[in-house]
């Protein structure tokens, strides 16, 4: 049976993303398929997509809905058309039948089936595709598998994978050589899940609450495959890195016995570490700590079930400074509650953080499943029956966005590594450059002054 896997994501901000979800899609599939990797990165228009398809003429398409917009308030885009025209390249170029699946589209399954108007989908982790095709060849029963959706799915039952997750990586892939040629960042995930609770928050949702580690050696040799494959940064795809500060410590220890030189970073949580903990992740090549603290007032860190204090960020802001890592803290304000006294508290207490980039959104885009969207729905910023695949963000109701953002521009100062938005003005201007002089990684180790 031929396989074609798609990776619809060609968004370039911050930089583009090595499609990972896809390698392990093609493990679980394993060598009793013939699959191939098309990326939309690889193709100078979307017709290269149907000559792929009219080439290789697979029995069935897999398409990865990773993003679904750039979750920016500012320049909002969405890329529902993009899918679309995708999707029409592959129907005019072949009679195989089309099943959606990734991030993006775990969130939204019935939307996106509607839309694209797709064959079928897997809500959740793609591992379970197999089964699906073992099921849809042998005339057996498909709809009793979890996750799996068609146009007629009424209610998409969520189960995490519990069997053996697998990756296949290819270093010939056309896929793989673009990355490399562009950037050199290749990514990783140590584990599954995220046992904490922030109110707004999709992880828990895509990924499970619950943490599935991988043995430590096998990150590290898959780890030495993309080393040895010409990767010059890898990025830890974890929710966060550290809600197991165990398991990230073994990930580093393997990473030291395998040879692993090559600079890595990852999304952290700001509780407090171990002592050492950094300096013993630094010395195993961690070199960028990129922490969702989301606010540093108390009262708003409360708000959005965060799972530390103010206290908490700065002394572990203290201690990855101190072991020579470069920092960044994401910022999300305008949550429930939020008001003049939250935002002063969060830019004053932010003050005591030196020698990071901060990155601040405003306005949080309400997701199904999540604390935020019951709460909105309670408020009526939201109705229940509402389609929110065109973003819709939560707004407090005691201070606007637009002086959320004056404020923080007008304490910023023009300070270079303080980006409101994604950044894209200030990031556009300095990334591609420093991208093009064969600089690598997530670059804004640059903003810091
Ligand atoms: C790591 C990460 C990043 C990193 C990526 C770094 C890197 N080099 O890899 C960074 C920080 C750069 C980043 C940036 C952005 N991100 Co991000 N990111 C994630 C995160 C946490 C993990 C993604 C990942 O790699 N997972 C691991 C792989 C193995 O899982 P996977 O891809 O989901 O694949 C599995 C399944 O989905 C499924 N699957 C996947 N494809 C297919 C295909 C088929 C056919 C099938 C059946 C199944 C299937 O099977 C796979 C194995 O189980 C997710 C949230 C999450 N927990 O999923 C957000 C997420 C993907 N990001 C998101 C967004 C919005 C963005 C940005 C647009 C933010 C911004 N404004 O800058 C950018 C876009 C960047 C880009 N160029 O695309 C959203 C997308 C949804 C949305 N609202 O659009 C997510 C879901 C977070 C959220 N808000 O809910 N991101
Ligand atoms: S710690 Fe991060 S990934 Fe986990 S629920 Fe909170 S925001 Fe989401």
């Amino acid at each position: 049976m031929k396989i074609l896997l798609v990776s619809a994501n060609t968004l370039t901000v911050p930089y583009t993303v090595y499609p990972l979800g896809l390698d392990y899609v093609a493990g679980a599939l394993g060598a009793g398929y013939d699959i191939k990797i098309a990326d939309m990165n690889e193709f100078a228009s979307p017709a290269g997509l149907g000559s792929a398809v009219r080439d290789f003429s697979p029995d069935f398409v897999g398409v990865s809905i990773r993003n679904i917009d750039n979750t920016d308030t500012i320049n909002s885009r969405d890329f529902l058309a993009d899918y679309k025209i995708i999707i029409q390249q592959i129907r005019e170029n072949s009679a195989a039948r089309i099943i959606l699946g990734g991030s993006g589209f775990t969130i939204f399954p019935r939307e996106f089936m509607q839309e694209l108007d797709a064959d079928f989908g897997i809500a959740g982790e793609g591992e379970r595709l197999p089964e699906l095709l073992q099921a849809l060849n042998s005339n057996a029963d498909w709809r009793s598998l979890p996750g799996i959706v068609t146009q007629e799915t009424a209610r998409v039952v969520y189960e995490p994978w519990k069997n053996k997750i697998q990756r296949r990586f290819d270093p010939e892939n056309c896929a793989t050589k673009f990355y490399l040629a562009n950037g050199g960042m290749l990514n990783l995930q140590t584990k599954r899940g995220c046992p904490y609770r922030c109110s707004y928050c999709t992880y828990p949702h895509i990924e499970g609450s619950k943490m599935r580690f991988y043995p430590a050696e096998e990150i590290a040799r898959d780890a030495r495959r993309l080393q040895d494959a010409g990767a010059k940064y890898i990025f830890i795809t974890d929710s966060a890195f550290n809600a197991s500060y165990d398991h990230s410590l073994e990930v580093a220890k393997a990473f030291l016995q395998a040879g692993i030189s090559i600079p890595w970073g990852g999304f952290f949580a700001p509780t407090k570490p171990p002592a050492d903990y950094f300096k013993m992740l630094a010395d195993a090549g961690l070199s960028h700590v990129e922490f969702g603290t989301e606010s540093l007032s108390d009262t708003m860190l409360h708000n959005l079930q965060k799972p530390f204090g103010v206290p908490e960020v700065i002394e572990a802001h203290r201690l990855a400074l101190q072991a020579g890592l470069y920092i960044a803290h994401y910022f999300l304000l305008g949550g429930p509650g939020e008001n003049r006294q939250t935002i002063g508290e969060t830019l004053d207490n932010i003050e005591s953080l030196n020698k990071s980039v901060f990155f601040f959104f405003c306005g949080i885009r309400i997701y199904p499943h999540t604390a935020l969207y019951d709460l909105a729905v309670q408020e009526g910023q939201i109705q229940a029956s509402q389609n929110l695949l065109s973003p819709v963000f939560y707004r407090s109701p005691h201070i606007s966005d637009r002086e959320i953002l004056q404020t923080v521009e007008e304490h910023a100062g023009g300070r270079f590594n303080w980006l409101v938005g994604s950044g894209e003005n200030k990031a556009t201007r300095i990334l591609p450059r420093l991208y093009e002089r064969g600089f690598s990684g997530p670059l804004w180790e640059h903003l810091i002054s």
